[in-house]
């Protein structure tokens, strides 16, 4: 992206509305105040900085979650004009963290969304802290100033000299807003490796200081969305060994484009507007699928792989095992559709259209023999998607997918309102009978899953359905999937995985998030999915105990005991080992329980570091029980 070179000075920030609305109502602001909500607020001051990097400013965003879960992010940015603002008599700073929308870029000039679930803006983030301190350096010296929940406590002051740039913002969530104060690495981490796929060589940097040795981790891309590409087939086999890549720049804004098949039978397209993930597509992505289409199917008639009596090859069967990803930059996006996740802008589509066309159509034909190797790899989708479909047809008249014929295994509940009931689905028929006893089963449904469920990701669809555990699955639910899916006919708005805290059923876990990723991607969407949270640990004191649901907790419980006090500690290695009282108790609960609610980037994670471990490769395999070694510590060896 090319430097903008307008100068910038306090009184162009214009003055919308106060913060007051904000904490009043921070749902209309941050979506919720759940754990989601919570990481929108990290969310909401790194894209400030990435907007300095799209602007041609900032090369490295430092993120650092410190020990009493409060936030830092540091940028090399050009840092926020300091000058009194005239009218409003404070200081820039000032105006950009108290006043709503004063991001001070809405002057036309550079892409001014970068992302943020609303672009609400920093001063949101202010609203909604207990603390917050900010840090600026510039014009020669560093300024400081300091908030509680949103209220300076004194003018901008500067205390130091620096001659570089750049915002240093720290700040502790709200306990009176948020419902939870932990934020969860994995979750950051897969947030700030897609932002560093999407900005090519922007460099971000994720520390955790809760751990007892700091977890630190580096994200910089030179390959950007090639490189982005790449992760995603990691593990996979590949038909070319290159992805492709082509960019372009217009008037309507720029275009980025890069893809590559594997051997697999799902798709992986993702579509990005201003660093925005457009889970519900728009324009950019139409643009796509309509170029690769119809380039394909015209190729394959130029070589005579499609013959004149041939159907062509559909859209679905061409995208059968492509890894892709879109990403355009616009001045003014418009966000549509029901999570404001799909592209409007309608000149995007026949930008994206034009230069994929181009660009596909050269590469196939400078490039025969992986060009051969796509069409045919489509045909052969076509075939099996006609056999799957007769499969599915055949499967379906046996009643086999009919919501009436609900699988033995299940105890439902017995309200039939779809939006006051949940289904647990747990892992072994033991566990599932301790929550069978356990449950409210007026709302809670039990479903136990044997085993490993099948790998769906592996097993093309035909064989993916005649798995007894699939099986169970889709007719619990209801809706159906695919083409028949039909959310209006869910049987449940929770569906609540509930697996071993260890190596398995993390595994387990993965499997089931791939299952409902590419079969009922719309549950997710809505929110019904959710991972139950089993405590790790159980510390009795005489009559009394308490259950810690991590390491630093049960440092904490134990650190809170009374010197001499005498405790003994259990630590549950499965679900099993809890009796149906302290499942309840511990796990099930509602008023005392806590759900984790699984997102779309939640699920795409989990689908990696699903493939990572089915792969043949030993590597991520081990690097994945590495990685869950807290877990593995449980293991019988
Ligand atoms: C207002 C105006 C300008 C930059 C910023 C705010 C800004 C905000 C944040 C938040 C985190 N890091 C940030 N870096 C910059 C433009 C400044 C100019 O024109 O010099």
């Amino acid at each position: 992206m090319s430097a903008q070179t307008n100068s910038y000075s306090g009184k162009d920030i214009q003055v919308l509305e106060g913060l007051e609305a904000v904490r009043k109502r921070p749902g209309m602001y941050i979506g919720s105040t759940g754990p989601k909500g919570l990481h929108h607020l990290v969310y909401e001051v790194v894209d400030n900085a990435v907007d300095e990097a799209l602007a041609g400013y900032c090369t490295a965003v430092e993120v650092v979650i410190h020990a009493d879960d409060s936030i830092s992010v540091t940028d090399n940015g050009r840092g926020i004009p300091v000058e009194k603002n005239v009218k409003l008599k404070k200081s820039t700073v000032e105006v950009v963290l108290t006043i709503l929308h004063a991001g001070g870029k809405f002057g036309g000039e550079g892409y001014k969304v970068s992302g943020g679930l609303h672009g609400v803006g920093v001063s949101v983030v202010n609203a909604l802290s207990k603390e917050l301190r900010v840090e600026v350096k510039r014009e020669g010296s560093i300024w400081m100033q300091e908030y509680e929940r949103g209220k300076p406590k004194a003018p901008l002051a500067a205390i130091g000299k620096s001659k570089s740039t750049g915002v240093k913002i720290t700040f502790l969530p709200d306990d009176e807003i948020f419902e939870t104060s932990a934020f969860d690495y994995d979750t950051l981490a897969t947030r700030f490796r897609e932002t560093a796929f999407l900005n090519k060589n922007l460099k971000i940097t994720l520390t955790d200081e809760r751990e007892l040795e700091p977890r630190v981790e580096e994200f910089k891309y030179a390959g950007g969305i090639v490189d982005f590409v790449k992760y995603i087939n990691e593990n996979k086999e590949t038909i070319h060994s290159k992805p492709i890549y082509f960019e372009a720049e217009g008037p309507e804004g720029s275009v980025e484009v890069s893809l590559q098949w594997n051997m697999g039978y799902s798709d992986s397209v993702l579509a990005f507007a201003n660093n925005i993930n457009t889970h519900e597509g728009g324009t950019h992505l139409d643009g796509f699928k309509n170029a690769l289409t119809r380039t394909i199917n015209d190729y394959a008639r130029r070589q005579g792989i499609l013959k004149e009596k041939d159907d062509n090859l559909s859209g679905e069967d061409i995208r059968e095992g492509l890894a892709a990803i879109i990403s355009v930059k616009l001045r003014d996006p418009q966000f549509e559709g029901q999570t404001k996740t799909k592209l409007g802008n309608t000149e995007m589509r026949g930008l994206v259209q034009s230069i994929v066309t181009q660009g596909l159509a050269e590469y196939l034909e400078e490039h025969p023999k992986p060009a051969r190797l796509i069409v045919t790899k489509s045909a052969q989708a076509a075939k099996a998607r006609a056999a799957a479909r007769k499969a599915r047809e055949l499967t379906r008249r046996k009643g086999l997918l009919e919501s009436s014929t609900l699988p033995g295994k299940l105890a439902d509940c017995s309200i039939r309102e779809a939006a006051l009931t949940e289904v647990y689905l747990v892992e072994g028929d033991s566990a599932g009978g301790s929550a069978k006893q356990a449950r409210d089963r007026s709302f809670q449904a039990i479903l136990p899953l044997r085993g490993k469920i099948l790998n769906v990701e592996r097993a093309g669809l035909s064989r993916a359905l005649s798995s007894e555990e699939i099986q169970a699955m889709i007719t619990a639910i209801g809706t159906n999937i695919g083409e028949e899916f039909d959310i209006e006919q869910a049987r449940y708005h929770k569906a609540i995985i509930m697996t071993d805290a260890d190596v398995d059923g993390a595994h387990i876990r993965c499997l089931i998030l791939t299952f409902f990723y590419r079969f009922m991607p719309e549950m997710i969407e809505r929110g019904y999915i959710y991972i139950a949270q089993p405590p790790l640990f159980k510390i009795t004191m005489g009559k009394k105990h308490e259950y810690a649901y991590n390491d630093k907790q049960l440092q904490m419980a134990l650190a809170r005991l009374p010197e001499g006090t005498k405790y003994s500690l259990q630590r549950y290695k499965g679900l099993g080992e809890m009796n149906p009282e302290q499942l309840w108790e511990t796990t099930m609960d509602p008023s005392k329980r806590t759900l984790l609610q699984v997102t779309i980037d939640d699920a795409l994670a989990a689908e990696k570091a699903f493939t990572d471990l089915m792969g043949d490769q030993v590597e991520p395999r081990k690097e994945f029980i590495q990685r869950h070694a807290k877990d593995v510590r449980f293991l019988d060896i």
